[in-house]
């Protein structure tokens, strides 16, 4: 394609939208739906008082760096669970541990989440998140929703393509988007071809101790890999990912990397660089062990797929990976046993960067072209072997069947979905019962708060033969994925369990009492209903007295073990504030460089009496 076709298909996408904008502006108003659609529509998703949501949607936040959780299907959200990004909210980022979890970022850019699976199934124990801003993985505890580890990853350009599991999460995988030199060293970008290199990094978590590792990255050529997922069941052992910029542009993608007519999915065989990595076959680069799959018989192959793919979604079966086109208004599904074939016929067109290509005919199994049908970005799946299109472009959802490729439904979606979640969408045994649109543009579906709009979810019913569209709801920017998972896999627990050995722990007012080393000053204090005890001999046990210049420590336990009773801890001027949840232990460590009296506060409110639960902070001068 030259230049100009190119510029004429962005102009032609661009009022492809329009149309779907005007086009679809007047679905889902009174004109086309009865007041009796409506009412059934409403009880579909109404929960009574005292029933809960079936199932949990956990959605990236997007640029907020946090997760959202959602009830579904009362699309009623219920909880922003800091990941990437402080929240004074909950205290996040203020308290020490979680201040020295996020280090000097103040945000990051979380796009999918994943939970813990085994066998291929969610297990409901972690979540797992990417920053494609700042370059690290996160996990989530389910059971106290909350973070409990971050890792920087080195040698990385942004890790959209993450994160995704292997079946009984042995790997979260993360592979980059941008194409940079090796630890980011200055390289000038007409070397782009040899310096600049594309990375996946294979992390594993410890359950037990609640913490990754770095196992080992793969080096590639320096293309974008855009998404990826792993294979299933007999393509376990099997990650893929899409490609774009196969052009190695370096200015002005829009236009120069949509170049060529074909991209590529890369597929590596992860069980091979496991074992080439343990028999040594590896450099250490800025600590991290580099293995090049091309260095591994059979690790690694490509197959072209229509230009500039985005998604890529492996069926529940594993015996199938499905591309969206993106700028191709198609779906492509590849067969694992075709491409299996091939490999093993050694029937390889070409060879580019070292990496075997695969014969494009005798991995796809058909192409899937719904007419008018534009911009498909990702697939989910039900448990009747069907599958599920965002387009973005022509703004709707295509069912079809994964065997025949037949379109079963299309609805539309308000408006221009990016990624949509199907219950239990990712697993070896999705439900087929719900399916979110996660949506770029809400319009005039809601209230309107000035020019920017809240991004829209669509819920949709997907348990019977054609789709139905249920309602939207609005979300903070920016939803890119979900995942949704059913209520009875969470084990949330009630109380952070009583720990007489949790250290700085105390658990009784009498043992509250401050130590000064220096000028360090601790306080093991306790919280409860509804005062702070510091100092339970002091004259006044809620008053702490310091120097100014001390480094103040308050060890704060709230003993009062009764769920939902949590205490917040707020000091005047000091813009510091975080909080302890049932049984729960946590710092705040901080200099006391102003001198004066400062209020303290219980900012959560927690009894009749919580505007009473206050002491201060006396900074002497120095
Ligand atoms: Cu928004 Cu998965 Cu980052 Cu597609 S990605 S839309
Ligand atoms: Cu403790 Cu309010």
């Amino acid at each position: 394609m030259n230049a100009q076709r190119i510029i004429s298909a962005v102009v032609g996408i661009a009022a492809g939208l329009l149309v779907a904008f005007v086009f679809f502006g007047d679905f889902g108003n009174e004109d086309t739906a009865t007041s009796a659609d409506n009412k059934s529509k409403a009880e579909k998703v109404f929960v009574p008082y005292g029933e809960l949501d079936d199932y949990y949607m956990l959605a990236s936040g997007g640029h907020s760096g946090q997760l959202f959780v959602y009830g579904v299907p009362s699309m009623r959200k219920i909880r922003t669970v800091p990941v990437f990004t402080p929240d004074p909210a909950t205290g996040y980022g203020y308290d020490k541990e979680s201040k020295e979890m996020l280090g000097d970022y103040t945000w990051g850019d979380f796009h999918h989440p994943a939970v813990s699976e085994t066998e291929g199934d969610y297990d409901g124990e972690f979540l797992f998140a990417n920053d494609v801003g700042n370059n690290r993985v996160a996990a989530v505890d389910l059971g106290i929703f909350h973070t409990v580890d971050i890792m920087d990853l080195p040698n990385m350009g942004g890790p959209h393509a993450g994160v995704f599991l292997t079946s009984n999460t042995e790997y979260i995988a993360l592979p980059t988007r941008f194409a940079r030199p090796l630890g980011g060293e200055y390289a000038s970008l007409d070397k782009y071809e040899e310096e600049y290199k594309g990375v996946v990094s294979m992390t594993t978590f410890d359950k037990k101790k609640k913490e990754f590792d770095l196992a080992f990255q793969i080096v590639l050529p320096p293309w974008s890999y855009d998404l990826s997922d792993a294979g299933k069941k007999d393509s376990s052992d099997w990650i893929v990912m899409t490609t774009y910029n196969t052009e190695f542009a370096t200015t002005n993608l829009e236009i120069n990397a949509s170049q060529n007519d074909r991209d590529y999915i890369v597929m590596i065989n992860w069980k091979k660089l496991e074992k080439a990595v343990a028999d040594g076959k590896y450099d250490d680069v800025n600590g991290a062990k580099m293995v090049d799959p091309r260095d591994v018989k059979g690790a690694i192959y490509a197959v072209p797929v229509a230009k500039s793919p985005h998604g890529v979604d492996v069926t529940p079966d594993g015996t199938r990976f499905i591309a969206s086109g993106k700028l191709a208004p198609l779906m492509t599904v590849f067969s694992f046993e075709k491409a299996f074939d091939a490999i093993e016929k050694g029937d390889f067109d070409d060879e580019k960067f070292g990496i075997p290509i695969l014969p494009y005919e005798d991995v796809m199994e058909r192409e899937v072209d719904p007419p008018g049908a534009l911009g498909p970005l990702h697939t989910q799946f039900d448990d009747k072997g069907h599958a599920y299109n965002t387009m973005f472009i022509s703004s709707e959802v295509v069912k079809w069947k994964v065997d025949t490729g037949e379109v079963i439904d299309r609805k539309p979606s308000y408006y221009s979905p990016g990624h949509a979640s199907a219950a239990e969408g990712d697993t070896v045994d999705p439900d087929g019962k719900w399916l979110v649109a996660l949506n770029k543009i809400a319009k005039d579906n809601f209230l309107s708060v000035g020019p920017s709009h809240p991004e829209s979810m669509d819920l949709y019913d997907i348990s019977g033969e054609e789709m139905e569209h249920i309602m939207a709801a609005p979300v903070d920017p920016e939803p890119h994925y979900a995942q949704i998972i059913h209520r009875d896999k969470i084990k949330p627990k009630k109380l952070y369990e009583k720990d007489e050995d949790r250290p700085n722990s105390v658990w009784s007012v009498d043992d509250a009492h401050i130590e000064r080393k220096g000028d360090e000053v601790h306080v093991y204090g306790v919280a409860l209903r509804s005062r702070f005890v510091f100092d339970a001999k002091a004259e006044r046990p809620d008053a702490v007295t310091v120097k100014q210049g001390d480094k103040v420590f308050f060890h704060m336990t709230n003993i009062d073990l009764d769920q939902d009773i949590t205490h917040g801890f707020g000091i005047n001027d000091y813009n510091l504030n975080f909080e302890v949840q049932p049984g729960q232990t946590s710092t705040l460590e901080f200099v006391a460089d102003k001198a004066g009296t400062y209020p303290i506060y219980c900012t959560n409110f927690c009894s009749a009496l919580h505007q009473e639960m206050s002491g201060y902070l006396l900074v002497e001068p120095k």
